[in-house]
């Protein structure tokens, strides 16, 4: 208005009172869009939110008997006949292991602020426990001088699955020695990276790893253990979290922050109206009541001692006491959404089943949910009052067609990132405290039992060749971190 009159005209039209300075600020906003505004653009995430991606190591390394590396549980599950798809194993992988200076190079391209890898487990120990092999740590403090070198912050998770052999041949995690094993081994990276190395996961998916590889049989080691053994095998990893987290903070240099990286269960209402998003939030602490809630609690609920009766965990208050070591950040691998409705049971709410038609990508288990991403980290930090959270893992996999010119329309993935980041701003926009996002996967990689015809990576690999192509969906995501939001 101002700009089509001048304040003379303006006046005589709607009265002196509408130039009072209250008026102003409603009239500028109106002001044409090609008019320079100083006020930030919606779609901005806050300054310094962390973009990054992530990787972990058995899926990408390959080397696997390279420099005194052990043997881990994956290498033996991937090597036995009928585990994985296409029997492909992680012998090989992405050679990342040798080709870390080029992947990094291409992480500095795309704008990484940030990258999050994992420590094998097996480099460092061989055998689990004992004498440490100097050339496994060697290795890591490469990679993280490399990024540091190239401006991208080092975030690390110390446990993604690849436990040592030589410990699952003694009880693996249905022992608790497992638990202080981990510890001390979490203990010795932190004291080696931490002088570079401020941020620190004990352990990826505990959920995954216990009730797919000691429940359902599919994952390393391939078991299928009574409810009772799994219920241990769960309490020796959120055992060893905690017990990681006490080492960590014993042994690595002053100001490093300590975390865990977990699919938590992200609740969210079917409608969002106050009865539904009271049952998400009453879901999010019991659907999580064996991992997250134990280690933000430091003590199971009610609910999960009594649903599981005779065959709940054995555990002292000693154990719940380091469960629930405080820890600096949450970490949570998104990739659907837990819808939830109010409900009568005591409960005060049910989960509400996938109709056959849902929509996932090329990962039956992909249930696509961009709300997830609102109200995971809104209702965990509501809940438990978390401070600092980071969306570790979030991403898709997709059939991922390379053309004869070089190029991957990965629009699905585009499709999803942009949804689920939508998703992502609407709560850090409302003040949720997420401070950083990981796309998973910097690049295709061994996709566990699925193998490598199922893709994440937001890089193309060939690999026959291991050659790196950026996907359409890397280009969509150099722009986010060049814009620092959505476009
Ligand atoms: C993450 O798990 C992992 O941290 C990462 O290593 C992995 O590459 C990525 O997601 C993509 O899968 O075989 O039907 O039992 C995400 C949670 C849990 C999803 C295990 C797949 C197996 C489904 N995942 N689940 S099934």
């Amino acid at each position: 208005m101002l700009n089509r009159f001048s304040r003379r005209e303006f006046a005589k039209l709607f009265g002196s009172a509408a130039l009072a300075p209250s008026a102003l600020p409603a009239l500028a906003a109106a002001a044409p869009a090609d008019t320079p505004s100083t006020a930030p653009a919606p779609h901005l995430f806050p300054k310094g939110f962390l973009w990054g991606s992530a990787t972990a190591s058995y899926q990408v390394e390959g080397a696997v008997k390279e420099d005194g590396r052990g043997v881990s549980i994956w290498d033996t599950f991937s090597h036995t006949p009928g585990k994985t798809n296409n029997g492909d194993t992680g012998d090989v992988a992405n050679d990342h292991y040798h080709r870390y200076k080029e992947d990094v190079q291409l992480m500095k391209a795309l704008g990484l602020k940030t990258y999050r890898f994992s420590v094998a487990w097996p480099r460092i120990f061989p055998n689990g426990t004992g004498a440490p092999n100097p050339k496994g740590i060697d290795f890591y403090s490469r990679l993280v001088d490399q990024l540091l070198a190239n401006g991208i912050q080092p975030y690390c998770t110390l446990f993604h699955w690849d436990l040592p052999q030589a410990l699952e041949d003694k009880g693996g995690w249905q022992s608790r020695d497992t638990s202080e094993a981990f510890a001390a081994y979490a203990g010795y990276v932190a004291q080696h990276l931490s002088d570079r190395v401020k941020h620190f996961m004990t352990l990826n998916e505990m959920k995954s790893f216990v009730d797919i590889g000691y429940r359902d049989g599919r994952h390393a080691p391939g078991l299928k253990l009574s409810v009772a053994k799994v219920n241990q095998v769960r309490h020796h990893a959120v055992l060893a979290h905690g017990l990681g987290v006490q080492a960590i903070r014993a042994h690595a240099k002053p100001g490093v922050k300590v975390g865990l990286a977990e699919n938590a269960e992200a609740c969210a209402p079917v409608i969002e109206t106050a009865e539904h998003i009271a049952a998400a939030r009453k879901a999010t602490r019991e659907e999580n009541a064996g991992y997250l809630t134990a280690v933000l609690e430091g003590k199971y609920t009610d609910a999960y001692l009594a649903h599981h009766g005779a065959n709940a965990p054995k555990f002292t208050a000693a154990d719940m006491k380091a469960i629930g070591s405080p820890i600096d950040f949450v970490g949570l691998n998104n990739y659907t959404t837990t819808w939830v409705r109010a409900d009568s049971a005591p409960a005060g709410y049910a989960v509400v089943p996938a109709p056959a038609s849902y929509p996932h990508m090329m990962s039956p288990w992909l249930r696509v949910g961009p709300q997830g991403l609102y109200w995971g980290p809104k209702l965990i930090a509501e809940i438990w009052g978390v401070k600092e959270i980071y969306i570790t893992e979030n991403g898709a996999s997709s059939t991922d067609v390379l053309t004869p010119d070089g190029h991957v329309y990965d629009t699905d993935r585009v499709m999803y990132l942009r949804n689920y980041l939508t998703q992502l701003h609407r709560g850090v926009s409302e003040g949720v405290p997420v401070k950083g996002y990981f796309c998973w996967s910097f690049m295709d990689n061994y996709e566990w039992a699925d193998g490598y015809a199922y893709r994440f990576g937001i890089h193309y690999v060939d690999f026959k060749t291991q050659k790196r192509t950026p996907k359409l969906s890397a280009h969509f995501y150099k722009e986010v971190i060049a814009r620092n939001g959505l476009a």
